[in-house]
Order: structure tokens, then sequence, then C-alpha cells
């Protein structure tokens, strides 16, 4: 008999609806350890309310936790509930925001698994109760060849009980690829390790999950959550190719650098119907401070062939990166009205644990940090935003005041996303 694992997804109430979907990590987690023989299971506490968790546990030798900087509190909360359904059980973490701040984590956890998890943690379960003790962070390579994955096995959780949807249906996220080649200084997906060699799952790979979810899931309308899902033109072909017969629905990820009207054609003709660009600012200065690939230009280019294409484009911005002045704040309202996308979100910069303006605020003129990490979260209900930090010339004042500007000149044209409910549902997260 294995090792029985709970793998458990912590709540976010402040965000407008935290059961969207699965945890996509938790589900790779679970169904890897259940290949590999133990009993995992997934236990997804999102909207649910303290009161109930400690019924909501089961009983199992591992629990582990999902964590992101917002929700570390209340995971450290859930944990001691575990701690309390089965003493001897060892309590691991792992997501973005412990990877970053790994020993901090071993105070509250008696393991911390840093950047992805499937190896790390089958190590961790094998090695629970033999003579030589697993290290307590465990930082394995990242997955060499997606392929070998098993598919993430949704009968681990009750579909009817989430609610994201694409294009007026029930939708479920994919990804094929993890990592990212570039290092822009506000993304804490930097630290999952990923970085280290970007690896893209076969489209033929890609196109069994799609398949498998609509056969046996019954879910034709998808999200494919991947950072650069555009990046090789001969891989985008093949997957248009093995797509297009399926007559699916998805939304995407866009480049703004590497995107032409063929990507965006590829895109429409495989069932593409959403995209979004991580936009950011409209200010190359900006641009240039947060190490994004594109330029304005390189933005109005994929916003305008996307269109043409006929996708839905959303604009992802961000407020407030050191150096932002109210001169930037025009450069971004004037792009966005310019190109004019169909929906956008406006949240505040964060120095997310694992960027470099967290462990180096001094280098970005940060003079004040939160140290609630509660409070940091991009976008909660009713369109508003965090803030979390100031400069000399910066403050949460001044940071509310520019993103309400952007807010109250786009909002005549462009819808914000948590009102465009054919795609996101009920979303505002993204
Ligand atoms: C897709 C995505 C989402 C989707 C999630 C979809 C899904 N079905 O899972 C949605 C839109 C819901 C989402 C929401 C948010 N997200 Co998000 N999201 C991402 C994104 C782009 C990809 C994540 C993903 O699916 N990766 C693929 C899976 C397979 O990998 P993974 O989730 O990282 O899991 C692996 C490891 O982390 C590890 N692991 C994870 N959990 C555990 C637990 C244990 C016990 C172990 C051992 C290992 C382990 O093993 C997993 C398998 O290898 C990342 C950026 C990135 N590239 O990482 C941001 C990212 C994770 N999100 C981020 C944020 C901030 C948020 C929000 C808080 C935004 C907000 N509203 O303010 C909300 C969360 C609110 C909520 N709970 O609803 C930040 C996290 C930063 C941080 N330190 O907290 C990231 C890094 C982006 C960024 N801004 O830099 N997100
Ligand atoms: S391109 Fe996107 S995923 Fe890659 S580092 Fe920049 S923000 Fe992060």
């Amino acid at each position: 008999m294995g090792v029985k694992v709970a793998l458990i997804q912590v709540p976010c109430p402040q965000v407008a609806n935290d059961r969207l979907e699965p945890n996509q990590g938790l589900l790779y987690l679970a169904t890897y350890l259940n290949y590999h023989g133990h009993e995992a299971t997934l236990v997804d506490l999102s909207s649910t309310t303290e009161d109930t968790w400690v019924r909501l546990i089961p009983p199992a030798d591992v629990y582990g936790f999902h964590t992101y900087t917002a929700t570390y509190d209340t995971a450290l909360e859930v944990a001691r509930v575990a701690r309390g359904v089965n003493p001897r059980a060892a309590l691991v973490a792992g997501g973005p925001h412990v990877s970053a701040l790994p020993q901090e984590a071993l105070t509250h956890f008696d393991y911390v698994v840093v950047g992805e998890g499937e190896t790390s943690l089958l190590r961790l379960v094998e090695a629970l109760g033999k003579e030589d003790a697993p290290p307590r962070v465990l930082r394995e390579p990242p997955v060499a060849d997606l392929d070998s994955l098993p598919l993430p096995n949704y009968r681990l959780v009750d579909l009817d009980s989430y609610r994201r949807q694409v294009a007026g249906k029930r939708s479920l996220s994919m990804i094929s690829s993890r990592g990212c080649p570039y290092r822009c200084t506000f993304c804490a997906g930097h630290m999952m390790g990923a970085n280290e060699r970007v690896r893209f799952r076969s489209p033929e790979g890609l196109v069994r999950e799609a398949v498998y979810l609509a056969t046996e899931m019954g879910v034709t309308n998808l999200k494919v959550n991947d950072d650069i899902f555009t990046a090789q033109l001969p891989r985008l072909r093949r997957i248009n190719e093995l797509l297009k017969p399926l007559n699916l629905n998805y939304r995407c990820y866009g480049e703004a650098h590497r995107c032409s009207s063929e990507v965006t054609d590829l895109l429409a003709q495989s069932g593409c119907r959403h995209i979004s660009f991580g936009v950011e600012s409209g200010s190359r200065k900006m641009l240039r401070l947060m190490k994004k690939p594109h330029t304005p230009a390189q933005v109005r280019a994929a916003i305008a062939c996307a269109k043409a294409s006929g996708l839905t484009v959303r604009a992802y911005l961000i407020v407030g990166f050191p150096g932002e002045t109210w001169e930037t704040v025009r450069e971004t309202v004037e792009l966005m009205l310019e190109c004019c996308p169909h929906e956008y979100i406006v949240s505040a910069f964060m120095p997310y644990p694992g960027t470099p303006p967290y462990h180096h605020p001094e280098q970005f003129g940060i003079t004040e940090l939160d140290t609630d990490f509660s409070h940091y979260l991009q976008v909660k209900g009713n369109r508003e935003t965090g803030y979390v930090f100031a400069t000399r010339e910066l403050n949460g004042d001044i940071l509310a005041a520019m993103r309400d500007c952007i807010i109250k000149e786009l909002s005549p044209c462009i819808t914000w996303s948590g009102e465009a409910k054919a795609y996101s549902g009920i979303s505002s997260t993204g």
C-alpha cells in the first residue's frame, strides 16, 4: 500500500471567485503520485470557510499545500487544521511563494519543495519512513520531457463545482510548455526554476489532452495557460493542423513581440476565440525598466493582427512600476485608446518574493514594503487591487490615483475584463 497524500488548494476569499477551475499544479502532482502507486487526492478548499476545513481535510500521511504569496497566511491556518487531523503527518509546502522564500517556510512546514514539484514530491513521499531522512528543502531539476507526464486526472475533483467559462461554456485549462526565456522584472514566474530551460510538449501531446477533455470530460472550451504558446511558428502550424478538425474553442496568451497575422490567423483557424496580451505599459521607458521583450509599436501591431483575425483581445496593464510618472500613465492610456482592445485589467505593480524588486528594493528606489502578504493581490473583487510599496515619488494614494485615471479614461470604450462574462465567467483574476 502506498503513502496517502492529500494535496490542498488554499482558499483566496478576496478575489471575485476563487473557484474558477481546479489548480493545475496540484492536479499534475496528484496524478503523478497516483501513477507511481501512491494514494493522492486533491482537496480544494477554495470558496470554503474555516469552520468546514476540519471536516473537508481527510486523514493522510502527507499534506501538501499550494502557496501564492497572498494565500500564504491562510495556508498556515489550513496547515494547523491538517496537523490536528493527523499530528504525525508530514506537512509539505510548494508553489510560487515558498519557492521564493523556502527557509522562512521551514518554520511552519516539515518540508518545502522549490519549483516544479513532480519529482521532488515523489522523492519525498518515497523517502518518508526510510532510514535516510529526505532533505527539508527539495529542489529537483524541472521535468525534462513534458510528454512523459500523465495527463491531469480531472476525476480527482468535482467538475460541477467550478465556474470558468470560455465563449459562454464551461472551460478547463491546459498548459503545453513550462518556462519562459525572458526575465521581466515584476514576474514571479521566474523563481519556479522554469527559466533554466524552456520545455514544450509535442503538439500531439497537447491535442491528446484536448481530445481527452472533450470526450471524457465533455469540455470543449479550453484555456491555454502557456506564457509562450506562440513562441515557435512550426509548432503552432502543427497544433493548428491537429486542432482544426476538432472544432474546439479556446483562449490563450499572446506575445506581442512575436505576433503576426500568420500567428493570429493560425490561432483563429484552430478555434482560438480570445487572446490576452501582457501589455503592461504604453511607455517605451517603462517597458525597458520592466525588461518586457516588446515595444509599444509591437503591441499596436499585435492587437491589430488579433482583431483582424476575429479574436477578442484582452490587455493586462501594470501601473506604478518604479519610474512611473503621470506622463508614462498618459502614454499607456493613449496606446490603449489607439489600439482599442476589447477588454482590459489594470493592476498595481506588486514586488513579489522571488523578484528583484522584493529582494533588492533599494535598486528600484523602494523605501517601504508591506510585510502583510495577504495584501499581495493584483486583482480582487470589484476592480480592486493591492498597494504594497512606496518610493520617494510613488505611494498607495498616488498609485490609486494613477490607476483610477486609467480606468476612467478606458472604461467608456474598453470593457473591464470582469464584466466580459462570455469569456471569463464571473472571474476577475484572469
Ligand atoms: C495560469 C495561472 C493562474 C490561473 C490558475 C489556473 C489553474 N487552473 O491552475 C488563475 C487565473 C486562476 C490564476 C490566479 C491567480 N494567480 Co496566477 N498564474 C498562472 C500562471 C500563468 C501559470 C500557472 C500554471 O498553471 N502553471 C503550470 C503548473 C503545472 O505549475 P504550477 O502551478 O506552478 O505548479 C507546479 C509547482 O508550482 C509545484 N507546486 C505547486 N503547488 C505545490 C504544492 C506542493 C505541496 C508541492 C510539493 C509542489 C507544488 O508543483 C507543480 C507541478 O510542477 C503563473 C505564472 C507561471 N508561469 O508560473 C501565474 C502565477 C502563479 N499567478 C500569480 C498570481 C499572483 C495569481 C493571483 C493571486 C492573481 C490575483 N488575483 O491577484 C490569482 C490567485 C487567486 C486565486 N486563488 O484564485 C503569480 C504568483 C506570485 C506569488 N508569489 O503569489 C504568478 C507566478 C504570476 C505572476 N504574477 O508573477 N493564476
Ligand atoms: S514574458 Fe511573461 S512569463 Fe515571461 S518573464 Fe515576462 S511576464 Fe513573465
